[in-house]
């Protein structure tokens, strides 16, 4: 599913009264960090590149991707205008790939049905370190700078 020229970073669709004004709730994965904090600064960069200014981006890290969701939630009690979820999960030899990937993703879901708060999914689930270099920077692109562009956009409906 690659994202190639699908990606549309265009706003002008939605409608967003004043970017300075919106709040960004973060929270960012250690695990991989090496790529974790590429996604983050290219998130943080497009926001900033947007009009939002950095006193209304607020950063929180939690140990790993499992506990993204758990992060997320704490979080929505705080009304920001959208949370971005950064993680990357690599597969290894054992299962433990898939139980992470299902988990997080149907966690941030099932926010997303239960919160008026729209939570951006910019999990990497990469099958080695190239194919998430290459998503964090690299040749396809910063799903950080994406991730970030969503949330601006999904903001719009609050
Ligand atoms: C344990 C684990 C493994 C094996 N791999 C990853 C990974 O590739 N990416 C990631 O974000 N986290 C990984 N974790 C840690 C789990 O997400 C979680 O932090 C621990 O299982 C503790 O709940």
């Amino acid at each position: 599913m690659s994202t190639n020229n699908k990606f549309d970073f265009s706003l002008e669709k939605y409608n967003i009264p004043n970017y300075s004004n919106l709040k960004i709730g973060i929270v960012v994965s250690e695990w991989n960090s090496d790529i974790t904090n590429n996604l983050l600064s290219g998130a943080v960069k497009e926001l900033i590149s947007n009009g939002i200014t950095k006193k209304n981006i607020f950063v929180n890290w939690v140990p790993g991707s499992f506990e993204l969701v758990y992060g997320c939630k704490q979080i929505l009690k705080k009304n920001f205008d959208a949370i971005i979820a950064i993680g990357c999960v690599i597969k290894g030899d054992t299962d433990h790939y898939e139980y992470i990937c299902s988990s997080v993703s149907n966690g941030i879901m099932q926010l997303n049905i239960e919160s008026d708060i729209p939570v951006i999914f910019c999990v990497l689930t990469d099958h080695n370190k190239v194919q998430s270099s290459e998503r964090s920077g690299g040749k396809y692109g910063n799903k950080g700078t994406e991730a970030a562009i969503a949330a601006i956009k999904m903001a719009s409906f609050k």
